[in-house]
């Protein structure tokens, strides 16, 4: 494409015949050279004039939205134009010339106590952020720093990581200018666990990639930016660790262009802990949003409207933080967080119909809350139960628009079909309680996902801008962190599941794909060790035996207990990750990547079955608020489209290396295998052939998860927490050291300082780069020495060649691609001069 524009004809070039092929030209031209260059800019200005490509990029929307954008930028910027003298000592200082207190990979002692003391004094003097080459470590400070405003976006807008200290905005601009480069999706992985700054760093990130991608339209900036305050609302809470933890997993991709302007965004849940709407740990609280809607309608006076009660709080979340009404509505924080709420709503596009029902909806379930049951003892039935506080019900049903009575028939008993015949069971007390309880869950899941999905369908890029296919984008991942309580249940479970999943990612991609291409191209480098936790990932999700399998298959034993239920685990994990304690009743033990954790076993069942009677569904679906009919007419599809799905998987195993992929003979091993039957549906629901459980939900999502992040080039930010405390400044070595072991990070810097990170082909090497020494019009043969010619001119040092590819330094790839940038430029603004267009 860049070679197309070298040769500008007066008529259309054979090639060229197309306004349409110019515009994909030259909006490759664009993203791939003149993005962020400053000196050529000018003189795009000036080529837009050339009535050629006036006729082209009259008819491509993005085309123009970008170009108003670089016009825009310049008037900002007042057309800074760089001096013969300052390109020539940009391409000395080119040559290397990182800062070696910003990587650890530069330190010159490398053991553990060095690194640690190293983090430690950056700590002190407030530089929380440090690299591990292309990693970066992000240590929470605790406190608001100041470099996070629009000047600091300026200042990481497409410059050298090394001209700047390091920054979630590097690693942002990394993505962007990745993105843009190769035409490919990315993906930034956040980890790190509970409280360590994840959903923070994913704001920034969110926040940087929205100006770097400057959509013209500042709305969709602005809806984008909203996106994450609206859904951590409903789905973040404050825990033990932490006071606005994230109870679900995010992945939110970001759409560009193929010139990089953003437009629009997706996001994807997982997981989503519903257990929290009906019960919290000691000292936990309730999702955010019932506390901001309590807060925000007393202030509105509609507290009666919701049928609220104004003295003693709800009892889901009664709590010893809220004791009384009063507690609650009086937080200011509480009360600016639901106008925040209320704008983002309101920006991103709901309608005010659909606003309301929201909030009936949630405050009904604070209602169904508080329905109690009491037993009836009648001559003829002893397990029968009824509603003593018929006002609660009444309340619930009223804002659920349905009949009161409906409502307590599907709580107090259930329909059962036996040989043909429909008997009416009575729920015991107890039985109604779980009833009542599930229906919450379910309401509150439910509401959560339409939430999602609504704003996805809000946020679609719109299709006359960009072909869906043509757009690319930016996936940032940011799920709940690894978490280890006094008490820790099946919730805990999952959560640390899926950041085995997460680390075993990260191996694959820092150490043993990267090996495995050494061994491959015959290049030689020392191999470096590290912790595999395929073992314990294995012990979780093998089919039949890991312990998801088989607590699924307990579940579907009625009679099963929790002590069957370890009894089972007992027999059949028999690995030095699991262990039953001795003195400890219905408790096991897991040697996690990140720790040892002891789960206890209560609830377990339960909580896999998930069970919504098929009773409460029915009577849901007779509701006339439009949007509980949605809820509960069909299975919501939550993660997509199944087929997609399918299909990603199966394409990234195939770009996957045969050790790691699917092979003829080999079950696949990278992405692991879990049955897809059947798993768009709701945990809990019933399908035509078995319940699905929320193991098997949760298999499903993480697959679904990780056929997301492989496509897509990723990028690593770990995430440390430097305290318990949540102190500014504080600093604890035996924490931060023991973060730094189980994520790998020593292992990291030895591999990131001997490692080649960028395997390029030969072929794609060349044709990527063979303007920087050979003449622009002509192609030269993409071979080896062609390859060795480039490197050679560019004066890189520290490169290797393997069999087919030339393998690079993580810092090679930023130093070509910013030669490359000069080269074009002054390749493009010599040939319009030539031509007479800047003239
Ligand atoms: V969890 O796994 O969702 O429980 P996270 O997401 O890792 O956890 P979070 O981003 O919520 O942690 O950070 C915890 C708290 O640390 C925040 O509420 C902030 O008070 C604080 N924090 C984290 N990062 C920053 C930062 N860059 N600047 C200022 C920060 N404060
Ligand atoms: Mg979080």
């Amino acid at each position: 494409p860049v070679k197309a524009l070298f040769k500008i004809p007066r008529n259309p070039s054979p090639t060229l015949r197309s306004p349409d092929q110019w515009c994909r030209s030259f909006s490759h031209f664009i993203s791939q050279c003149l993005i962020k260059d400053f000196e050529a800019r000018p003189s795009v200005t000036h080529l837009l004039e050339h009535p050629f490509i006036k006729q082209a990029h009259g008819k491509d929307v993005a085309l123009q939205q970008q170009l108003a954008v670089l016009i825009q930028e310049q008037q900002e910027l007042g057309c800074k134009t760089r001096t013969k003298h300052d390109r020539i000592n940009t391409r000395k200082t080119l040559i290397i010339e990182r800062c070696p207190d910003d990587d650890l990979v530069n330190l010159e002692f490398l053991d553990e106590e060095k690194i640690i003391s190293h983090l430690q004094r950056r700590y002190g003097e407030l530089q929380v952020y440090t690299y591990v080459g292309d990693i970066l470590i992000a240590l929470n400070p605790f406190q608001n720093l100041s470099i996070y405003s629009p000047q600091f976006s300026k200042l990481y807008h497409g410059v050298k990581r090394a001209d700047n200290p390091p920054h979630i905005f590097a690693t942002a601009d990394a993505a962007y200018q990745s993105m843009v480069t190769f035409c490919k999706d990315q993906c930034i992985i956040i980890s790190g666990e509970s409280g360590a700054g994840k959903t923070e760093s994913a704001h920034l990130i969110v926040q940087h990639l929205t100006f770097l991608g400057k959509a013209n339209n500042r709305t969709l900036r602005e809806k984008i930016l909203q996106v994450n305050p609206l859904v951590e609302a409903f789905g973040n809470a404050c825990t033990a660790i932490n006071d606005n933890s994230s109870r679900f997993g995010k992945y939110l991709e970001m759409k560009f262009t193929p010139t990089g302007a953003v437009i629009g965004a997706k996001i994807s849940e997982y997981l989503l802990e519903k257990s929290r709407v009906i019960k919290q740990a000691t000292g936990e609280k309730n999702f955010h949003i019932f506390y901001y809607i309590y807060a925000g309608l007393y202030h509105q006076d509609k507290l009666k409207t919701y049928r609220l009660p104004d003295k003693t709080p709800p009892r889901y979340i009664d709590s010893q933080h809220c004791k009384v009404v009063q507690d609650i509505v009086s937080s200011k924080l509480y009360k600016e967080q639901f106008d925040a709420i209320q704008e983002c709503f309101r920006n991103i596009g709901f309608t005010e119909e659909e606003v309301i029902s929201v909030y009936r909806i949630l405050s009904a379930i604070l209602n169904t809350g508080n329905i109690e049951f009491a037993s009836i003892t009648s001559q003829h039935q002893t397990d029968k139960s009824e509603v003593p506080n018929p006002e609660a019900l009444e309340n619930a049903a009223s804002l659920l628009s349905i009949g009161p009575e409906e409502l307590q028939e599907a709580l107090t008993s259930q329909c059962v079909v036996t040989r043909g015949e429909t008997i009416i069971r009575t729920n015991t007390v107890d039985k109604a309680t779980d009833v009542r309880d599930a229906m919450s869950k379910a309401l509150y899941g439910r509401l959560f996902s339409w939430i999602v999905n609504r704003i996805n369908s809000l946020l679609q890029p719109d299709m006359n801008i960009c072909a869906a296919e043509s757009g690319m984008n930016v996936g940032i991942l940011d799920i709940f962190g690894f978490e280890n309580f006094t008490k820790n249940s099946f919730e805990q479970l999952c959560i640390n599941i899926a950041n085995e999943q997460i680390q075993f990612y990260f191996n694959q991609h820092i150490f043993a794909l990267e090996q495995m291409e050494y061994q491959s191209e015959g290049v030689d480098a020392s191999l470096v060790e590290y912790e595999d936790n395929r073992p314990i990932l294995d012990m979780f999700l093998q089919k039949p035996m890991g312990l998801l399998s088989l607590l699924d298959e307990e579940s579907r034993f009625p009679k099963a207990t929790e002590q069957t239920l370890v009894d089972k685990f007992e027999d059949n994990l028999r690995c030095k990750y699991f262990w039953i304690p001795k003195r400890v009743e219905l408790c096991f033990g897991i040697q996690h990547y990140a720790g040892k954790v002891m789960y206890n076993v209560n609830g377990f069942l339960e909580k896999n079955r998930d069970t919504l009677p098929a009773d409460i569904v029915v009577v849901l679906r007779t509701s006339e608020n439009k949007l509980l009919q949605q809820l509960f007419s069909s299975p919501l599809t939550k993660t997509g489209n199944l087929a997609t799905s399918r299909a990603r998987v199966t394409a990234a195993s195939r770009s996957l290396p045969p050790q790691l992929g699917s092979g003829r003979n080999k079950s696949p091993k990278y992405l692991l295998k879990v049955d897809t039957m059947e798993m768009m549906r709701h945990p809990g629901e019933t399908t035509s052939m078995r319940r699905q459980t929320v193991a098997s939900y949760f298999r499903f999502s993480l697959m679904d998860l990780l056929s997301k992040m492989v496509v897509g080039k990723p990028h690593f930010v770990r995430c440390i927490k430097p305290n318990d405390d949540r102190q500014a400044l504080r600093f604890c070595e035996e924490r931060v050291m023991v973060q730094l072991r189980y994520t790998g990070i020593l292992e990291t810097v030895s591999i990131r300082r001997q490692g080649y990170s960028h395997r390029i082909l030969f072929e794609e090497f060349v044709n990527r780069y063979y303007y920087l020494a050979f003449r622009a019009h002509k192609m030269p043969e993409t071979s080896k020495e062609n390859a060795v010619a480039i490197l050679k001119r560019a004066k890189l040092e520290g490169w290797v060649l393997g069999t087919t590819k030339v393998f690079l330094r993580y810092y090679h790839v930023e130093q070509l691609n910013l030669l490359l940038r000069e080269v074009i430029a002054r390749v493009v603004v010599m040939q319009a001069y030539t031509k007479g267009w800047l003239g």
